[in-house]
């Protein structure tokens, strides 16, 4: 039995994924995603009610390593989705015409370290030159890369790589994702410091999109101080955290001219930081879920 309560290897959430979509075979599907500098083959969970063409929603967890609250959140929101209470619901309604992807675990290799060696890695573990491994899996993608709040140093925990598209789960993310027809929405959900964020990430310049995201984020922060009554701060990613070159979430704005991007820092706010309890992971999951539903709700109303 699969404690969702608890925290997982990888190994443990690719069978979770295996078992899971086999017994939902009817709306969930298993997609290969790609493979990691270590070959290991990671994977996303489609959830479809049928038909073609409907807007696509993604969400991806775990990029970064050591934020163990993402993967365990992603799997709770596939669970959610997968045993909402019905069409008359409305994450029912929102099923009808909504595609989700979801890629629980983006950064295997690191995230496989973090469990057998450093609970706090966070990049990659590609090696690099001067004996440093890893890169930042935030800051290889290819927008304004190794531009502001990137590294050049392969020791440093922002390092952008030794070129762009470096790191082979990158670029599998980003073939994945671009291979996706009718693609609407896109959020890469991080930890820790409770942020609703959409892009600009490299620059502090606002998003042409700047009133629908900020409308929507609002919202969405709205909603998960209504579960359990946590305040999340909504805005720019670059205002609200700080500068980063290389984002995903800038590259699909950017690149996809995706305009509905967004980036989430869930719980805590530096409390326990990387280390958060698994009885957060049950109310964690609870509020994101709620701020995700209002980004699912934008898609179905065609923003
Ligand atoms: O530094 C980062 O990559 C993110 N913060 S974290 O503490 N999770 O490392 C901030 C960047 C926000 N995310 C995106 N731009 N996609
Ligand atoms: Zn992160």
């Amino acid at each position: 039995e699969f404690d969702y309560n608890k925290y997982h290897t990888f190994q443990e959430i690719d069978q979770w994924v295996t078992d899971y979509t086999t017994a939902h075979k009817k709306h969930l599907t298993k997609i290969k995603v790609g493979v990691t500098y270590q070959n290991t083959t990671f994977h996303a969970v489609k959830i479809s009610t049928g038909g073609s063409m409907k807007p696509a929603f993604v969400i991806d967890c775990g990029i970064h390593a050591d934020e163990w609250i993402g993967p365990a959140t992603c799997i709770h929101v596939i669970k959610n989705l997968t045993e909402h209470k019905g069409l008359t619901t409305k994450v029912g309604k929102i099923l009808e015409s909504v595609d989700f992807y979801l890629i629980p675990s983006a950064n295997p290799d690191g995230y496989n370290y973090t469990w057998t060696k450093n609970r706090l890695w966070r990049k990659t573990r590609s090696p690099t030159s001067g004996g440093c491994f890893g890169v930042d899996p935030n800051r290889n993608w290819d927008v304004n890369w190794s531009g502001p709040g990137a590294s050049s140093d392969p020791c440093n925990d922002d390092y952008y790589g030794p070129h762009v598209w470096s790191e082979a789960n990158v670029r599998s993310q980003r073939d994945f994702v671009n291979g996706i027809p009718n693609l609407h929405a896109y959020i890469d959900v991080h930890s820790y410091s409770q942020l609703w964020m959409f892009p600009y990430s490299y620059t502090f310049k606002l998003a042409e999109d700047y009133h629908l995201l900020s409308t929507i984020a609002n919202q969405s922060v709205a909603a998960i101080k209504d579960v359990h009554g946590k305040v999340y701060t909504p805005g720019p990613i670059s205002k609200t955290i700080y500068i980063a070159s290389g984002s995903t979430a800038d590259y699909f704005y950017v690149h996809d001219k995706l305009k509905c991007v967004f980036a989430a820092e869930l719980r805590d706010t530096g409390k326990h930081g990387m280390l958060l309890p698994e009885s957060e992971i049950q109310p964690t999951a609870e509020e994101t879920f709620a701020g995700l539903m209002v980004i699912a709700d934008h898609v179905m109303n065609g923003s």
